[in-house]
C-alpha cells in the first residue's frame, strides 16, 4: 500500500470527510472518514464513484480556445500561457472600455470562494453571484428577518431530537452523509419522523407519518399547525416570553387559518393536523422542522421558510439539544479561524450597485455576499443597470442550473468574453470562448474549510493525486490571471500549499497538522448558549422577531394574507416540480462512467389517473411541453405523485457533444423553467412552471 489521505470529498458539496486509500498512484478505494463519528466508512453512491471522475478520458484534459461560433464544438487546445495571456488580454481591453463591474462571476460558493471574491474586487466588480439564491436563498432570508443570523449559522442537533419533521427534504435520496446516519440512530432510539412531499420519495417510505400535500401548499398546512399551538396552548411558553417579539401579531394572524381551512387547501384531513400539532406539544422542545432546500419553491417562498422556522420558535426548539441550533465559531474555545483574502487591507471594495440589484431599494433583501444569479440573463440583455460584458463560470453552469436556458444563451451571445473554470465538458464549458480546466478535488489542496458548529472544527482538502491531466487549482489560475493584469498584491501565494500557510497562520495550526486526521477541533465540547440570559441573536430587538424589522423596514409585510397557489385546470396541465436522486449530483455526474450506468437518463413521473385520462401507459414517451421548450421524454406512470404536478429528475438534457454519455439524455428542466424570483427572499420560483403533457404517437 501507498499511502493513505485523509480528505473531502467533491462530489457534492457537501464536502464529507473521506478516507483514500491510494496504491501504485491509484485510487483504489474511497470510504468515509473513520476518525469523524458518523462518517465511520459511510459514503454515498457519488462519493464512491469519484475514482472513475479522475480516470475519465472524457474530461477536460487542458486549456482550450473556442475556434468556431459559440456551441459549435469547435476547439483547439492551449498552452496555459497562451489561454491565460488571452483571458487577461480580453479582459483588460473590456474592463479598459466598460469599467471593472462589467466582469461578472457566477459560482458555487465553495472553499477558494474567498480568491473568487477577492478577483472580482481586485478588478473593481461587485459581481460575485453565488448559486445560494437558487438553492436556499430565500431560506437565508427568512433566517435573518428572524433571528438576525443567515440559515449557513444555524444547525440542525438531528442526534437528540425526538421528532423530525421534513418538508419535502428527501434526505435519504438528496443525500447529506451524517445527517443520514444521525437520523437513523435518533429514529432506532425512538425519534419519529414526519415527511410532507406531493411525492413519495425514499424518505417517505422510512417516516412514521407521510402527506401527500397538495403542491405549493405547505404554507396552509403551517398556518393552521401555528392556529392549533396557539389555541390549545401547546407552545413553550417561558422561552417565548424571554425571547420572542411580536407573538400576539402572530396569534391573530393565524387565528382565521384553521385546520378545517387548511384541509381544504392541502387534502390533509382536520385532525391529522390537530393530532400532530399535539403530538410535537408533547416533544418539544426537541423537535425539529427542518428549513428544508429545494422543496416548495414559489415566488412567496420566504414566507413558507419563516413559517417553518416559526414552528421551531413556537416549540422552544432554539438552542437546545434535538432542536436548531447558532453555529459557534473557534471564539467559544478561544481559537482563530483561518484567514481569507477578503479579508486583506486595501483591497477595494467596489462602489457600483450589483448587477443583480440585491442591496437597492429594487431588490432589497437578498444577501449581497450571494446575489440572485438568475438575474444574470435580463440585465445582460437590458443592459440594466449597465453593460456587463464578461462572464466567468466557475464550478457552476448557468446555462443547466438557472431557470430558462434559452434566455441564458441569448444573454451569452451579448457577452464578449466567457469563460468556464470546470473540471469537464459542462453545458456552459460548450458555449464558452476558453475553458480552463481544474484539477479534480483528488488532485489538489484546496483552501481549509472552517466548520462552525456546536463543537468548531477546521478541515483540509488534501492533495491525494498529481494531477492527470494538464489541470490547476482555481486560485492558482485566478491568481495568474491577476499577475497579468497588475493585481498580483492582493495574491500573496505561488501555490496552494504557500495560500493554506498564509491562511492557517492565525490559528497557530499548521499544514503538517492536518496529516493524521484531516481535520482539528478546536474543543471537544458541546456549546450551547445559556437559555436563561446567553442568546445572543442579531435582531435590532436582540430576539427573535416574529414581526421583522428586517422586512417592515424594507416596505414588507412579515404576515401577507394567504393565497391558493393556482392548479392546472385542464386535464393536460400540471405543475412542473423538480428534484435529485441518490445517485447524481445536480448537473455534473450525469457523464461519469459509473453513475450514468446507474441512472442514465431521467423519466416524467406522472399520476395514474391523470395519465389514464390523457391515455398515456408506463414507459411512453411523451411530449412536455412550456412557455420556453419542449422534449420528450419517458412516463413513469404511478400513484406515488398528487395528481396536480408531475416530476422529473434535474440535471439531464446536456447539450455538450464533449461529455458523450450525457449528451441528449434526459430533458433539461431549467430549459423548461420560466425564469421568476421570489422579490423578498430572492431565490428564483423553481416550480412555479406550468406544463401540458401529452401522449406521442
Ligand atoms: N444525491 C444528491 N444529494 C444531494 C444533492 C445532489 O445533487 N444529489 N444536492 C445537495 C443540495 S445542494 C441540496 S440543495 C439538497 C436538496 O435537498 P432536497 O430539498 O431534499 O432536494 P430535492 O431532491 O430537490 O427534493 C425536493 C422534494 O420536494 C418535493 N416537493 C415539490 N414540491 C413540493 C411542495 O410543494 N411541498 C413539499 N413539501 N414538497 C415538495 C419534490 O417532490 C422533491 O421530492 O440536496 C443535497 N444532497
Ligand atoms: N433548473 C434547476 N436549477 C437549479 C436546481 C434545480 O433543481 N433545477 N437546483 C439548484 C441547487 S439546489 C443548486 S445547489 C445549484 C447547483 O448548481 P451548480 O453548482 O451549477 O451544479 P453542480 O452540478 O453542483 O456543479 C456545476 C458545475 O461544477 C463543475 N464542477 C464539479 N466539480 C468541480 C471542481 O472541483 N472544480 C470546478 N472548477 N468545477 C467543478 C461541474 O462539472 C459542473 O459543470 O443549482 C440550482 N439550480
Ligand atoms: S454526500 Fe456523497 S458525494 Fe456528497 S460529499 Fe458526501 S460522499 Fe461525497
Ligand atoms: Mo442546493
Amino acid at each position: 500500500m501507498d499511502k493513505e489521505v485523509y480528505t473531502q470529498c467533491f462530489m457534492c458539496s457537501i464536502r464529507c470527510p473521506i478516507k483514500v486509500t491510494v496504491e501504485n498512484g491509484e485510487v483504489s478505494f474511497i470510504e468515509g472518514n473513520p476518525h469523524v463519528s458518523g462518517m465511520e466508512g459511510s459514503l454515498c453512491p457519488k462519493g464512491a464513484a469519484g475514482k472513475a471522475l479522475v480516470d475519465d478520458s472524457q474530461r477536460v484534459q487542458g486549456p482550450m480556445i473556442r475556434t468556431g461560433p459559440r456551441g459549435s464544438g469547435q476547439w483547439r487546445r492551449a498552452s496555459w500561457e497562451e489561454a491565460l495571456d488571452y483571458v487577461a488580454h480580453r479582459l483588460k481591453t473590456i474592463t479598459d472600455q466598460y469599467g471593472g463591474k462589467s466582469v461578472a462571476l457566477t459560482e458555487r460558493a465553495q472553499l477558494s470562494t474567498h480568491v473568487s471574491k477577492t478577483f472580482l474586487r481586485a478588478l473593481g466588480s461587485p459581481n460575485y453571484l453565488s448559486h445560494d439564491a437558487l438553492c436556499k436563498g430565500s431560506m437565508n432570508t427568512a433566517c435573518r428577518s428572524l433571528f438576525g443570523y443567515t440559515d449557513g449559522q444555524i444547525g440542525m442537533d438531528y442526534s437528540n431530537t425526538r421528532h423530525l419533521v421534513l418538508y419535502g427534504r428527501n434526505i435519504f435520496e438528496s443525500i447529506q452523509v451524517k445527517p443520514v446516519r444521525q437520523i437513523v440512530e435518533a429514529m432506532n432510539r425512538g425519534a419519529k419522523l414526519t415527511y410532507i412531499d406531493p411525492r413519495v420519495t425514499v424518505t417517505a417510505s422510512k417516516a412514521h407519518r407521510y402527506w401527500m400535500i397538495r403542491p405549493g401548499t405547505d404554507l396552509a398546512l403551517n398556518y393552521a399547525l401555528m392556529h392549533v399551538i396557539f389555541e390549545e396552548r401547546l407552545f413553550d411558553a417561558n422561552f417565548l416570553e424571554r425571547w420572542v417579539t411580536g407573538l400576539n401579531e402572530l396569534r391573530s394572524f393565524v387565528s382565521s387559518y384553521t385546520p378545517e381551512w387548511a384541509a381544504e387547501e392541502t387534502g390533509i384531513p382536520a385532525e391529522e393536523i390537530v393530532r400532530f400539532a399535539r403530538e410535537l406539544g408533547r416533544d418539544k422542545p426537541r423537535v425539529i422542522f427542518h428549513m428544508g432546500y429545494r422543496g416548495a419553491h414559489q415566488v412567496n417562498e420566504i414566507h413558507l421558510r419563516r413559517s417553518i422556522l416559526l414552528l421551531n420558535v413556537l416549540m422552544g426548539s432554539v438552542e437546545t439539544p434535538g432542536g436548531i441550533f447558532i453555529k459557534k465559531g473557534p471564539g467559544v474555545a478561544g481559537g482563530k479561524p483561518a484567514r481569507k483574502l477578503t479579508e486583506q487591507e486595501g483591497l477595494p471594495k467596489p462602489e457600483a450597485p450589483r448587477l443583480d440589484k440585491v442591496g437597492t431599494p429594487e431588490f432589497p433583501l437578498p444577501d449581497p455576499n450571494h446575489g440572485a444569479p438568475q438575474m444574470l440573463p435580463r440585465a445582460v440583455l437590458n443592459q440594466e443597470p449597465y453593460p456587463v460584458k464578461a462572464l466567468f463560470a466557475f464550478r457552476f453552469d448557468p446555462l443547466m442550473s438557472m431557470p430558462d436556458t434559452n434566455e441564458t444563451k441569448q444573454a451569452l451571445e451579448e457577452l464578449d468574453l466567457v469563460v468556464s473554470i470546470d473540471i469537464q465538458h459542462s453545458d456552459i464549458a460548450w458555449y464558452s470562448d476558453v475553458v480552463l480546466p481544474e484539477s479534480t478535488y483528488l488532485e489538489r489542496m484546496d483552501s481549509p474549510q472552517q466548520a462552525n458548529s456546536l463543537k468548531p472544527q477546521i478541515f483540509l482538502r488534501q492533495q491525494t493525486l498529481s494531477p492527470r491531466y494538464d489541470t490547476l487549482p482555481g486560485p492558482i489560475i485566478l491568481r495568474e490571471l491577476a499577475r497579468r493584469l497588475g493585481l498580483e498584491q492582493y495574491f500573496p501565494y505561488s501555490s496552494m500549499e504557500e495560500l493554506v500557510r498564509w491562511q492557517l497562520e492565525p490559528t497557530g495550526f499548521t499544514l503538517e497538522d492536518f496529516r493524521a486526521k484531516g481535520f482539528l477541533a478546536y474543543t471537544d465540547k458541546q456549546h450551547f448558549w445559556d437559555r436563561e440570559s446567553g442568546l445572543a441573536f442579531k435582531t435590532p430587538s436582540g430576539k427573535i422577531e416574529c414581526v421583522s424589522s428586517l422586512l417592515e423596514d424594507a416596505g414588507f409585510s412579515s404576515f401577507p394574507p394567504y393565497e391558493s397557489p393556482e392548479s392546472g385546470e385542464s386535464p393536460e396541465r400540471f405543475r412542473m416540480v423538480v428534484g435529485r436522486c441518490a445517485q447524481h449530483t445536480h448537473v455534473s455526474t450525469q457523464n461519469n462512467p459509473y453513475l450514468n450506468e446507474l441512472v442514465p437518463e431521467n423519466t416524467l413521473w406522472i399520476n395514474q389517473r391523470a395519465a389514464g385520462e390523457l391515455g398515456i401507459k408506463d414507459g411512453d414517451l411523451v411530449r412536455i411541453s412550456s412557455d420556453q421548450h419542449s422534449g420528450s421524454i419517458r412516463a413513469k406512470v404511478t400513484e406515488f405523485i398528487h395528481p396536480e404536478c408531475v416530476f422529473l429528475l434535474h440535471g439531464f438534457g446536456h447539450e455538450s457533444q464533449l461529455a458523450e454519455r450525457s449528451f441528449n439524455k434526459g430533458v433539461s428542466d431549467a430549459a423548461l423553467m420560466k425564469n421568476v424570483s421570489d422579490p423578498v427572499g430572492g431565490s428564483p420560483g423553481l416550480h412555479e412552471t406550468f406544463v401540458t403533457v401529452r401522449p406521442l404517437p
